[in-house]
């Protein structure tokens, strides 16, 4: 791309008929991808014949224009100097973020996941609260998710000294959790995922890597040290090709673990998500044509069309010919389903109801994983070292893992809690996630009377509430303070 444009040369390009956008100071020609861009024509027309950059950062990973325009749609750079600086006028809401950001705590007085929450929701775009914290329909699951295990603690064990690092997938993690995959991290910090990065590689954490994140891949795993593991999220895209270069680029790289989203073909109906996007149109004050058919489907709905619903079983043999990674199907929610992927020869499984996001009123992966643990143990499948079982949704607490491990989980997959961590604080959020994390597995393990993590087994809970679905427990005031209740639509009286 050594053809250098002009500004006034790519403001003439404004229109559905020749449309450029300048992202990152290169000039593209957009004008036939319109219609397959997965989030629909009308947001770049709003940048025709104009810097995009500022659009399109928060929800693309850096390389996604780059892969999927044709090289001769790649016009040339942009002289900068040729182009109109456009004064930005700070919104209200700009200035309010402003203001919260500077009234942050001391990172010393935040004591709990929930604090993190709190804080991200007061600092970040409202867009990205909305897109980040939304659930499906109700969100009746992403409530059940903070459900009712009961700990049966053993006394008198001689605690002094207790360790509650493992093994996930045979490698080592200093927790017995990972960090799960979230999209679109830079929506809410300006460094989006690598803020996780460069915080799990000081502790020992492993990071597992969204297909889309913010961030790119190869920044991410750039970014790693301490010779730090990765695992990869995947949604497989309906061109398998595409979904091949992923996998065998990420294996290529070092990522020791794939874990293939399930739960997910087609994206759940996120109201909050969704109605952020019609408060955003209306104060875009353009004239609805109702066109555009994705207009009101939310940041995640909008972007989500590349992914597979046609994905089946057939598919695992495949799946076992590209990599030689460990394969995790994530997103399973019976014990029919955990059988039928223990025989299909994949090193494990998740547990889990996309946090609430997917279908609900699913039961929590606290649930499932009993009847799972009972179902495979039936057959002879569990224990199996070859087979992990991992659970996701809700985790707040060391408590909320040690649960899950008791009941037969390797390890536990934490998500929102890190995003918040990193979008109320960066990096130091992170890490002050996993010291808090870390002090109370430390707390818990010893009053459970457990030393190691292989100590934690079934006997060490009462999950006799699971199942009832019914509310039978004391509030947990602090996740029902930062939640957020569904709104209702407002009439423009
Ligand atoms: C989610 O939002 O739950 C995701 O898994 C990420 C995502 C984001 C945008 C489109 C599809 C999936």
């Amino acid at each position: 791309m050594s053809n250098v444009l002009t500004g006034p040369q790519v403001s003439e390009h404004n229109s559905r008929d020749s449309c450029w956008i300048i992202v990152h100071g290169k000039v593209y020609d957009v004008t036939e991808f319109l219609d397959e861009h997965p989030g629909g024509s009308r947001i770049i027309l709003k940048y025709a014949g104009a810097d995009a950059t500022e659009a399109y950062e928060p929800i693309h990973p850096p390389d996604a224009i780059t892969t999927n325009l044709p090289v001769e749609k790649h016009l040339g750079v942009i002289d900068a100097s040729t182009v109109a600086q456009v004064v930005k006028e700070v919104t209200e809401e700009e200035k309010q973020r402003q203001l919260a950001v500077a009234a942050r705590p001391p990172l010393e007085n935040v004591l709990n996941m929930h604090d993190f929450e709190v804080i991200a929701k007061a600092v970040i775009p409202e867009k990205a609260w909305a897109y980040y914290s939304s659930a499906s329909d109700d969100e009746i699951t992403i409530r059940e998710n903070r459900t009712a295990v009961w700990f049966r603690p053993r006394i008198l064990r001689d605690v002094s000294t207790v360790d509650w690092s493992t093994t996930i997938l045979g490698q080592k993690s200093s927790l017995p959790l990972y960090i799960s995959a979230t999209a679109l991290g830079k929506l809410g910090h300006p460094e989006g995922e690598l803020t996780i990065t460069r915080g799990a590689a000081n502790h020992g954490v492993i990071q597992m890597i969204a297909t889309l994140a913010s961030c790119s891949f190869d920044d991410i795993i750039d970014a790693q040290s301490n010779n730090q593991t990765f695992f990869v999220q995947l949604y497989v895209n309906r061109d398998r090709e595409i979904t091949k270069r992923y996998v065998q680029h990420a294996e290529a790289r070092g990522v020791k673990g794939l874990f293939i989203t399930v739960d997910a073909p087609q994206l759940g109906r996120r109201e909050k998500d969704m109605r952020m996007k019609q408060v955003d149109d209306s104060a875009g004050a353009e004239v609805q044509k109702g066109q555009d058919v994705k207009k009101d489907q939310g940041v995640a709905r909008a972007i989500s069309s590349f992914i597979d619903p046609s994905l089946s079983w057939k598919d695992i043999p495949w799946f076992r010919s590209i990599t030689k990674m460990p394969i995790i199907l994530k997103g399973i929610a019976t014990a029919e389903d955990a059988i039928l992927a223990y025989e299909a020869g994949v090193q494990g499984i998740v547990l889990s109801n996309h946090g609430g996001r997917q279908l609900d009123t699913a039961r929590s992966g606290l649930e499932v994983l009993v009847e799972v643990v009972a179902a495979l143990k039936a057959r002879g499948y569990y224990p199996d070292p070859k087979f992990e079982i991992f659970v996701d949704g809700g985790v707040r607490r060391a408590s909320d893992v040690l649960k899950a491990i008791a009941l037969g989980a390797k390890a536990v997959g934490v998500g929102r809690a890190f995003l918040y961590a990193f979008c109320a604080y960066g990096q130091e959020g992170v890490e002050r996630a996993i010291q808090i994390f870390r002090d109370e597995f430390e707390m818990n393990m010893r009053l459970l009377g457990a030393r190691t993590i292989d100590d934690l087994c079934p006997e060490m809970v009462d999950a006799g509430a699971l199942g009832q679905h019914i509310v039978t427990v004391p509030q947990d005031n602090l996740f029902n303070s930062t939640y957020q209740p569904l709104q209702i639509t407002k009439l423009k009286l």
